[in-house]
């Protein structure tokens, strides 16, 4: 049950949240964070500049976590009791990523987990989020698991928040050392007999953490779990407020350093200089990093989907096919555009790039409709093969499963995918729901011709995709990555005003 209140959600039960909405508690708040006390992340206190007051991740409220945890519970209890589970007490466990090293003591960037991340805005590596649900009043309790003190590490690698710290900042009920997490599991269990055990064992995010799940199960003979992903990923299918604002953001990123990487390009340009250029863009505008190891590929090496070598010079009047992102305070973009090198379409690579555009635009207008993402990928299987029957490229036979099927073999791969927090976002949905207001979709068609094709030989070597995100709303579909330019015209003359400058 979540009740507004002097704008601050909070839910029954739950002291901490009902405590907060008193002002001398929030005055209370500011005057324990005033001394600028660092936690092991970002603070409104240590960064001013990323962070508003109340938020515990940038533009996200420590209220809007809450309320995460809140819903999930929801869903849960809703579920086993239709499902009729041995019992009202749930345990839901979920852990953060773990540290991962490239070679002995050098470790990769790190990365949440998002579902944790998700639940909890705690950035840290090793810990864990357990959220107890009991019929008893007060009963929903959410459990941060800190990251044991260690005066050495945190000597070399900054501070850790410590449970003292962890309560006010992240909203939760209580906090403990991470070693305290067998003893609290057994000790629930003892105080509520019969329990429901939530736990996603086929994450491999964090093995301690599975290993102390399954110590827990064997010792205490608990037999009733499942695992709560499912859960947290319709939770996270619906964008809020913020997230949209967030996920528009990192949209705005990548279009624009796209765009600067068009403006960039010259005949005899290396795919590698493409890439550091938009990474660069993408960092200089505040994001974190990219979504994902981006595609830059030119010429024929377009008709490699995954291509990410980048490795190779594009030449005279070749096709760059830059596919990329960035990550923007823990949300993603992913955009693809195609633009001749020499800022000049051929004949041939127009026909093509006509196609794709055309067809493009009129999935994003079926979006109104609500279809499901996977009609969506029928309908561009239908229109790219009636248009490529147009232009001579498809063979003349009447039957839409016949041009349903050339038009699979040019473009092997589906037309979207869920986005969000993760580039394939919530991959525990279905593509074939329908999709509805809040949700943020990608729409990507595109064409490759393989020099083996069997298509006439002047289009060889074509690769063409056009990709962007879309926010579905009551109002129709919103193209979040809409400062990307993806007209012929316009492509042209970024590509061509760009090497007259350079
Ligand atoms: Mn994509």
């Amino acid at each position: 049950m979540i009740s507004l209140k002097n704008g601050l959600y909070f839910y029954q039960g739950n002291n901490f949240a009902k405590q907060l909405c008193t002002k001398a508690a929030r005055s209370k708040y500011k005057c324990d964070f005033g001394s600028k006390k660092a936690l092991g992340q970002p603070t409104p206190y240590t960064h001013p500049h990323l962070l508003g007051e109340n938020e515990v991740t940038p533009m996200i409220k420590k209220e809007e976590y809450q309320c995460r945890r809140q819903k999930l519970l929801e869903l849960i209890s809703d579920y086993s009791l239709k499902n009729n589970a041995p019992s009202k007490n749930h345990m839901i466990v979920v852990p953060a990523a773990t540290k991962q090293y490239m070679s002995d003591k050098i470790p990769y960037i790190f990365r949440q987990n998002s579902d944790f991340l998700y639940l909890t805005g705690f950035q840290e590596p090793d810990t864990c989020v357990v959220i107890t649900s009991t019929q008893s009043p007060g009963g929903h309790r959410t459990t941060l698991f800190t990251r044991d003190r260690d005066n050495h590490a945190e000597l070399w690698d900054g501070p850790r928040t410590h449970p003292e710290d962890a309560p006010e900042f992240f909203g939760v009920d209580q906090s403990l050392p991470i070693s305290e997490l067998p003893n609290f599991m057994a000790s629930f269990r003892k105080s509520s007999s019969c329990v429901n055990l939530w736990y996603d064992f086929e994450s491999k995010v964090n093995m301690e953490t599975a290993n102390t799940v399954r110590d827990y199960l064997k010792d205490s003979g608990n037999k009733n779990f499942d695992s709560p992903r499912n859960f947290i990923h319709k939770l996270r299918l619906y964008k809020s407020p913020a997230e949209i604002a967030l996920m528009q953001r990192s949209c705005d990123i990548a279009a624009k350093s796209i765009v600067e990487t068009m403006s960039f390009s010259r005949p005899g340009i290396g795919e590698n200089q493409l890439f550091a250029k938009v990474d660069y863009e993408c960092r200089a505008r505040g994001a974190e990093f990219l979504a994902y190891p981006p595609v830059v590929a030119g010429g024929n090496r377009a008709t490699i989907i995954h291509y990410i070598n980048n490795n190779q010079l594009v030449y005279g009047n070749e096709l760059v096919l830059m596919d990329a992102g960035c990550e923007y305070h823990g949300y993603a973009s992913d955009i693809t555009r195609t633009w001749p090198v020499n800022g000049k379409f051929t004949d041939c690579q127009r026909e093509i790039y006509e196609v794709v555009l055309e067809v493009q635009k009129e999935l994003i207008q079926l979006c109104a409709k609500m279809p499901s993402l996977d009609t969506l990928f029928e309908c561009m299987c239908l229109l790219l093969g009636r248009k490529l029957q147009e232009i001579g490229i498809v063979g003349v036979q009447p039957s839409d499963n016949y041009i349903m099927k050339a038009a699979y073999q040019l473009c092997p791969h589906h037309v979207s995918h869920y986005l969000g927090m993760d580039v394939h976002d919530t991959p525990s949905i279905s593509r074939n729901i329908k999709i509805e207001p809040g949700m943020v979709i990608t729409i990507e068609p595109g064409i490759y011709i393989s020099e083996k094709s069997s298509v006439p030989k002047q289009y060889h070597g074509i690769g063409v995709r056009i990709e962007d995100d879309v926010l579905i709303t009551v109002n129709g579909p919103v193209v979040l990555s809409r400062k990307c330019p993806k007209e012929i015209d316009e492509i042209e003359s970024i590509v061509c005003e760009g090497m007259t400058k350079s």
